[in-house]
């Protein structure tokens, strides 16, 4: 077989700026140990997020300079609806500035004190805006989501019997919507089945509960549906990202992802009292119906960006890099979460750097490595994020999985920056048992992983 080729070519290119060692050891005590608060361009490689980090194509910059800018009715928003109504048939589209403002939006109305809210797996954001409004969010993914090394094809899918359960001990009147991640982010990038999503959409249908899905990767989703779910092997992406929203009531979406821009995110959903609701607070904190939080132009890159994110070939090279990287990890021995999933390899921080207790965030051990070894930024995704202290106790209570996700941005970096970032990790793995654990200095009471201050336990 022969080398999967980035399907595309370079145009425009911006440079990187080069770090030694030396450097990086002031950058990082000066950021306080927190990846987030280094200046983006003392990063080499830059794999914080996959979220608004796209190469936009030359279409989608050309269509930047056709963005009609009217307050009211502009002729993007036309296209942007037309695009996204083909694709998830939603009645009511209503743009965001991006993913959590739709989420605040519909939580603001939906989530009060005494409510729950399940879902797989809720990423931070949206768990954030659910208990914000008081309600609480519920995490039910299936217990294999939860192995980092269970092989499940569908590791992103919900648990359909602990779905049900849940609506018969809290009452449907205490739900008012259910959601599913697409892919599941905070479990490793992983996918939902065709089959899941058809049982969650049965299962809330019977209590009368609305599903919506957390769109944000939806494309990924459904390449990973056609490769590896029976019966889809012959149908498109985009027939398969068709029959993925005709089983949900609507949506949360953050463009930043797989609508390949640099801003933006949208609302969707059939139910028309409650898009009402939704456009009154839109209106409120965001801006027009026709426009939310986004010029015209930003409503042109996202309308081309889902035609271009169901290309195969480009589907193709993108879950190959992730599974290359993943290959290449299992020839070094050090330890990931598998499979491979959709954006992101999803390093093992317990399996990694088993000396490092969770208390002390391993992952965050390893990331500082990584920078400190490389000018490499990820992403912990464990104690940091997730962790929590009991109200009553205030013991630590750590969440299942400590994770160091390395997220690919689209179109961005070539296979020779992806091999360079291999001999990073290669070298942080041999050196683990040099890694020291961290303490926080100082945590905001919401979202603490963005501007959390440490200090290195010795
Ligand atoms: N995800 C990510 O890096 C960006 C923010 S956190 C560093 O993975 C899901 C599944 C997401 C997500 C953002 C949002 C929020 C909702 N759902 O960032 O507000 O992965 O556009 O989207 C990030 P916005």
């Amino acid at each position: 077989m022969k080398t999967i080729i980035e399907p595309f070519r370079i145009k425009m290119v911006e440079s990187i700026k080069m770090t030694t060692a030396e450097q990086r050891e002031k950058i990082i005590k000066k950021a306080g140990y927190n990846l987030f608060m280094i200046h983006a361009e003392d990063i080499i490689i830059d794999l914080l997020t996959d979220s608004g980090t796209s190469a936009m194509s030359d279409i989608q910059w050309a269509g930047m300079m056709r963005g009609d800018e009217s307050y009211a009715g502009a002729r993007s928003y036309e296209h942007f609806y037309n695009k996204v109504y083909q694709l998830t048939n939603f009645k009511h589209i209503i743009p965001t500035h991006q993913g959590r403002a739709a989420e605040r939006i519909l939580f603001d109305i939906l989530a009060q004190s005494g409510k729950y809210i399940p879902s797989n797996t809720h990423f931070d954001t949206t768990r954030a805006n659910i208990e914000y409004n008081k309600a609480e969010a519920v995490d039910l993914v299936i217990e294999e989501g939860k192995d980092p090394q269970s092989l499940h094809p569908f590791k992103g899918n919900i648990d359909l019997e602990k779905l049900e359960n849940f609506f018969k001990e809290k009452g449907r009147e205490n739900i008012p919507v259910c959601m599913l991640t697409i892919t599941n982010n905070s479990g490793g990038g992983q996918p939902v089945s065709m089959e899941n999503i058809r049982g969650a959409k049965q299962v809330c249908e019977k209590y009368g509960i609305p599903l919506f899905l957390d769109a944000c990767r939806f494309a990924e989703n459904s390449y990973f549906i056609k490769m590896r779910e029976q019966g889809y092997e012959n149908k498109s992406c985009r027939e398969i990202a068709k029959e993925i929203f005709s089983y949900a009531d609507g949506c949360t979406m953050s463009a930043k992802k797989d609508a390949l821009v640099n801003i933006g995110g949208y609302l969707a959903m059939n139910d028309d009292e409650l898009a009402l609701q939704c456009r009154n607070v839109l209106i409120v904190t965001e801006g027009f119906p026709t426009y939310g939080g986004l010029a015209g132009r930003d409503l042109e890159a996202i309308a081309q960006g889902l035609d271009e994110i169901l290309d195969e070939d480009y589907l193709h090279y993108r879950i190959r890099t992730v599974e290359y990287m993943g290959e290449r990890l299992d020839k070094m021995g050090a330890p990931y979460l598998k499979p491979p999933g959709g954006h992101a390899i999803y390093l093992d921080a317990k399996a990694f750097a088993p000396h490092i207790p969770v208390n002390q965030f391993p992952g965050q051990a390893i990331a500082v490595g990584l920078y400190r070894a490389g000018g490499i930024r990820s992403c912990e995704i464990g104690g940091i994020m997730f962790g929590k202290n009991d109200p009553e106790t205030g013991a630590y209570i750590p969440p299942n999985l400590e994770l160091v996700r390395l997220a690919f941005p689209r179109r961005v970096y070539t296979q020779s920056h992806f091999d360079y970032v291999l001999e990073v990790i290669e070298e942080v793995y041999k050196n683990r048992d040099s890694l020291k654990g961290f303490k926080f200095t100082y945590q905001a009471p919401l979202l603490r992983h963005f501007t959390a201050q440490f200090e290195v336990c010795h």
